[in-house]
C-alpha cells in the first residue's frame, strides 16, 4: 500500500533507466559504450539518491515547520554498511533497478557489491546505531544521529601468514551518499584560559579565552524510513582549519610550512576512528574528537531550538538528546556552559533544563572500557568545562552529604573525580548526574549495572532514574536485505511483508511448523543461503568446504571474554578426538566446518594471538588428508557489516560463547536466530530473553552462570588451580608444536593455567564440549532442526529495533512520530 507514496522520481524499469542512462552521461561524464560495473554503480546510486534527496527535504520541512519534540542520537560510531541495496529496498524499487540493470547487461548484485563499506564503528555499538537509525525513520519519528565523518573508518584486516595486519580504510572517494554543507561551519575552541570578572550588572561572568579554533563542517547523510517517506539526516562533522585571520597572518608573513602544518593538524581531529572496542586508552585527541563532535552538534541543536524563539525552559519539550555511552557526555556540561556563560541562565535553572534534556546509555561492565579522563589533560584542553565539572560535581556531593551523612567512603565512591594519583574525570558518574535516564542494553545487564557499578546512585536516585531497554536489530536489513529468498517465504505464507514493520507478525509462523512443503523449502533455502557461503570462503581463502556440513560460526570482535580461544580449543579437541578414531567411528562424526571471522584491536596482543592461533590450527587440518569432510576450519578475512549480511543467513549454528555477566547484550546472537540458524551460548546478554522467547528446548546453552562467576574467579586464586583435563590435552598438542611454534601461544594458554583463569575457560570447557556434542546429535534430525529453526524464527518478533525504538520514544525522550505526506 504504501507504494503509492513513492511518487517522485522514477517508479518503474523504464523511468529507472532513463535516470540511470542520464546520470552515466552526464554527471560522470562517461559512455554507455564504456561503462563498468563502478559506473552502473554510481549511476544507481545517483538515481536513487535523487528520489531520497526528495523524501528528504519534505521530512526536514515537515519537520520544522510542526515544530515538535526531536531525538538527537549521539553516538561516536555509525556502522552503516552499504547503502544502496537498503535505499532500494526502502523506497520499494529495487525490482525496476534489477530489471533496469539487467537490460544493460548487468547483475544487480555484482553492481550492489561494488559500493564500499561505510565502517565508521567497532562492532556492537556502532551497528545497534545504525540499527536505531534504520527504525527512527522508518517509524516516522523526528530524529537526527550526530558523529563524527572519519577519513579512515575501522581497519581493513588482511592476514599474513597467519596474522592480523591493518590496512587504513580510506573510504570517501565517490562516496555518492554525503552531502557537504560547506555553508554549516561551527568554530571550536580548544586550550586558552578563563577569565572570571563581574559585568556591569554585577553578575559574575567567566569568559574562555584565546586558545586555538578548529573548524567543524556538516557532511549530510540521509537515512530512508522503510515504506515511508520519512528520510532523516544523520549529520558527520569533519574538522578543517578555522579560516580565521589567524592562519592568514601567517601565510601573509611568509610562514606557509608552519600554517599549512596548522591545518593538518586541525583536520587530524576526525582523520581515524579509535579501533578500540571495550578498551579504554585515555589518549589527547580521543578527548579531543569528544569535545569538537560534542560541541559542533550541541551548537547545532541549540541555533535550531533558538529559532523557534521559546523560553529556556521548553528546550526539554522540544529535544531530547541520547548519548550513546559515555562518549558523548562532554555535551552535558557543554549544555550546561553554552546556557550559563553565554545565555545568561542561573545554574540550578540550566542544570534542570540539563538533565531533562539528556539521557545516557550504558553498554558495557568492562572495568577497562570505563572512560576515565586525567584531570590535567581535560584543564588544559576545556579549562572551562573543567571548572564545571568540579561544580557539578560539589552540587551532587553536597546533596549526597544531605542524604547519607558521614558517610566519606559512598562520597568517595561516587565522586566524579577519582582522588587518585593522577585524579582522574570519571564520565560515567557524570553521564548518571546529567541525566534523567540511564539505561541498560538487555535485562541481566541492566540488572548487574544497579548491582555492581553503578549501585551507589541507585540508592541516591533511588530505582527510577535506571532502566533496561534490551537491544534489537533492523528486520529490513538483517532479514529483507541479507536473506531476500526467507523473506519472500515468509511474505508468501504470511500473507505479505508487513512482518517488516510488525516483526510480533512472525508468530503466524508457528502453524506452518508441521507443513511438509513449508518445511522442504525452509530448508532449501538454508542450503542454497551455505551454498553462497561456500563459494564465498572458495573464492577467498581457496577452501573448498561441503555445504551438506554443519556450519558453526562465530563472527564478532576478537576479545578473551568473548572466548573465541574456547572456541577454537573446541576445535583442537574435535580434531584429535577424530585423529583417535577408527575408520568406523569417523564414518558416525557429523561433518563440521568452524568459519570464525573478526577484527582484534591492533594493540591486543593477546586478541592477536588467538588470530594467530586459529589460522595456523586451519592450516594443519585443513590439509589433514585423515580428516577430509569431517573437519575444515575458516578464518573469514576483514570480517563487516557486508560480510555479516552473507555470513548471518548461511549459519547452522553459531557461538555467543562469553563468560557470564560480560557481554552487555550482543546482537549477531539475534541476526542468527532471525535467519534460522541455532545459536550455542553461555546465559548472557541478551541470550537470556532469546532462550525466553524462543524455549529452551530451541537454544544449545552451556556453562557457569553470571552469579557463580566471582566466587570461581576467587577459589582460582586461593586454593589450587585443577586445568580441566580435556583441554590439558588440547594444551599439550599445542605445546608439542602441532600447530607451529608452541613459543608464540605460550602466553594464551598461561592465562588459563597459570594467570587465573579470569575468563573461565577451563571451567567451562567440558559443559562446552558436550553441548557441542548434543548439537551434533540434534543436527542429524533433519526434521528435529528444521522444527527448533522454524520455531525460533517465529518467535523473535521481539528482537526488532522498532520495539526498541518505541520503548525509549515513551520511558526515555517522550516523542510522537511525525508522519511526512505528499
Ligand atoms: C572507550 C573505548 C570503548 C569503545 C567502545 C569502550 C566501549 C566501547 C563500546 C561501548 C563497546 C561495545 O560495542 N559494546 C557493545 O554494545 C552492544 C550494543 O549495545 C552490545 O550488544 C554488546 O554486548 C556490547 O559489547
Amino acid at each position: 500500500a504504501w507504494r503509492k507514496y513513492s511518487a517522485a522520481g522514477f517508479s518503474n524499469k523504464e523511468e529507472f533507466e532513463k535516470e540511470l542512462v542520464r546520470h552515466i552521461e552526464t554527471t560522470l561524464a562517461r559512455s554507455l559504450y564504456n561503462c563498468d560495473e563502478s559506473a552502473a554503480y554510481s549511476g544507481t546510486a545517483l538515481a536513487f539518491r535523487d528520489r531520497l534527496i526528495i523524501d528528504w527535504n519534505k521530512t526536514q520541512q515537515r519537520q520544522t515547520f510542526n515544530d515538535q519534540k526531536r531525538v538527537y542520537y549521539l553516538s561516536l560510531e555509525f556502522l552503516m554498511g552499504r547503502a544502496l541495496d537498503n535505499a532500494m529496498l526502502n523506497v520499494g524499487q529495487k525490482e525496476a533497478a534489477r530489471d533496469g540493470l539487467r537490460d544493460l547487461g548487468f547483475r544487480i548484485e555484482d553492481i550492489i557489491s561494488q559500493e564500499h563499506d561505510a565502517a565508521l564503528g567497532n562492532g556492537g555499538l556502532g551497528r545497534l546505531a545504525a540499527c536505531l537509525l534504520d527504525s527512527l525513520a522508518t517509524l516516522n519519528y523526528p530524529a537526527w544521529g550526530y558523529g563524527l565523518r572519519y577519513r579512515y573508518g575501522i581497519f581493513k584486516q588482511e592476514i599474513v601468514n597467519g596474522y592480523q595486519m591493518e590496512i587504513p580504510d580510506y573510504w570517501l572517494d565517490n562516496n555518492p551518499w554525503e552531502f557537504p554543507r560547506h555553508e554549516i561551519t561551527v568554530d571550536i575552541q580548544f586550550y586558552g584560559c578563563v577569565r572570571k570578572y563581574q559585568d556591569e550588572n554585577g553578575r559574575i561572568v567567566h569568559s574562555w579565552e584565546d586558545g586555538e579554533i578548529v573548524q567543524a563542517v556538516a557532511y549530510d547523510v540521509p537515512i530512508p524510513g522503510y515504506g515511508t517517506k520519512t528520510t532523516n539526516n544523520l549529520r558527520l562533522w569533519s574538522s578543517k582549519a578555522s579560516s580565521g585571520e589567524f592562519d592568514f597572518q601567517k601565510f601573509n608573513a611568509g610562514d606557509y610550512e608552519s600554517a599549512v602544518a596548522d591545518q593538518q593538524s586541525a583536520e587530524t581531529i576526525s582523520a581515524v576512528l579509535y579501533p578500540n572496542d571495550n578498551l579504554e586508552r585515555g589518549k589527547e585527541l580521543r578527548l579531543k574528537q569528544q569535545y569538537f563532535w560534542c560541541a559542533a552538534s550541541l551548537y547545532d541543536i541549540v541555533r535550531r531550538f533558538k529559532k523557534t524563539k521559546r523560553a529556556w525552559s521548553e528546550f526539554p519539550d522540544q529535544v531530547a538528546i541520547q548519548l550513546n555511552d559515555t562518549h558523548p557526555t562532554l555535551a552535558i556540561v557543554e549544555l550546561q556552559r553554552i546556557l550559563i556563560d553565554i545565555e545568561g541562565l542561573e545554574w540550578d535553572e540550566a542544570w534542570v533544563i540539563v538533565t531533562k534534556t539528556f539521557g545516557y546509555t550504558n553498554h558495557t561492565v568492562l572495568p577497562e572500557a570505563l572512560e576515565k579522563w586525567s584531570v590535567l589533560l581535560m584543564q588544559n584542553l576545556l579549562p572551562r568545562h573543567l571548572q564545571i565539572i568540579y561544580d557539578v560535581n560539589l552540587f551532587f556531593l553536597q546533596s549526597v552529604e544531605k542524604r547519607f551523612p558521614n558517610d566519606r567512603n559512598m562520597l568517595a565512591r561516587v565522586s566524579v573525580i577519582e582522588e587518585t594519583h593522577p585524579k582522574m574525570v570519571r564520565m560515567a558518574h557524570l553521564a548518571i548526574i546529567g541525566s534523567h535516564k540511564v539505561n541498560g542494553v538487555a535485562e541481566l545487564h541492566s540488572d548487574l549495572i544497579k548491582a555492581t557499578i553503578f549501585k551507589d546512585f541507585v540508592e541516591i536516585y533511588g530505582p527510577d532514574r535506571f532502566t533496561n531497554v534490551t537491544n534489537g536489530i533492523t528486520p529490513r536489513r538483517w532479514l529483507h536485505q541479507a536473506n531476500p529468498k526467507l523473506s519472500a517465504l515468509i511474505a508468501e505464507k504470511l500473507g505479505g511483508y508487513e512482518f517488516l514493520t510488525d516483526l510480533t507478525l512472525l508468530d503466524k509462523l508457528e502453524a506452518f511448523v508441521d507443513d511438509k512443503a513449508f518445511r522442504e523449502d525452509w530448508a532449501r533455502i538454508k542450503s542454497a543461503n551455505k551454498l553462497l557461503l561456500a563459494r564465498y570462503i572458495k573464492d577467498t581463502t581457496g577452501f573448498d568446504v561441503n555445504p551438506n556440513a554443519l556450519f558453526d560460526v562465530q563472527v564478532k570482535r576478537i576479545h578473551e571474554y568473548k572466548r573465541q580461544q574456547l572456541n577454537i580449543f573446541g576445535v583442537i579437541h574435535r580434531y584429535l578426538s577424530i585423529k583417535a578414531m577408527s575408520a568406523d567411528e569417523r564414518k558416525k562424526v557429523v561433518p563440521r566446518v568452524s568459519i570464525f571471522g573478526g577484527k582484534a584491536a591492533p594493540g591486543y596482543w593477546m586478541a592477536k594471538t588467538v588470530i594467530h592461533l586459529i589460522n595456523n590450527v586451519a592450516s594443519v587440518v585443513n590439509k589433514d588428508p585423515e580428516i577430509g569432510d569431517l573437519l575444515k576450519v575458516i578464518f573469514i578475512e576483514d570480517y563487516n557489516v557486508s560480510k555479516a549480511e552473507i555470513i548471518c543467513p548461511a549459519s547452522d549454528i553459531s557461538e555467543h560463547i562469553s563468560t557470564a555477566g560480560t557481554e552487555a547484550s550482543g546482537t549477531s546472537n539475534m541476526k542468527f536466530v532471525l535467519n534460522g540458524g541455532l545459536i550455542i551460548g553461555t546465559c548472557d546478554g541478551a541470550n537470556i530473553e532469546i532462550t525466553r522467547e524462543i524455549g529452551e528446548q530451541n537454544i544449545f546453552l552451556f556453562g557457569t552462570l553470571a552469579e557463580d562467576v566471582e566466587d570461581l574467579r576467587h577459589r582460582h586464586f586461593y586454593s589450587d588451580f585443577q586445568l580441566d583435563a580435556q583441554l590439558e590435552r588440547v594444551f599439550n598438542a599445542i605445546k608439542e608444536d602441532m600447530f607451529g611454534d608452541a613459543a608464540d601461544f605460550a602466553a594464551l594458554t598461561a592465562s588459563i593455567e597459570e594467570h587465573g583463569d579470569y575468563y573461565l575457560v577451563s571451567d567451562d570447557f567440558n559443559s562446552y564440549v558436550t553441548t557441542h556434542e548434543m548439537v551434533d546429535e540434534t543436527f542429524q534430525n533433519k526434521e528435529k532442526w528444521l522444527a527448533k529453526s522454524i520455531t525460533s524464527v517465529a518467535r523473535m518478533g521481539f528482537f526488532s529495533t522498532d520495539r526498541v525504538i518505541n520503548e525509549y520514544a515513551d520511558s526515555i525522550w517522550n516523542v510522537e512520530p511525525l508522519e511526512v505526506k505528499d
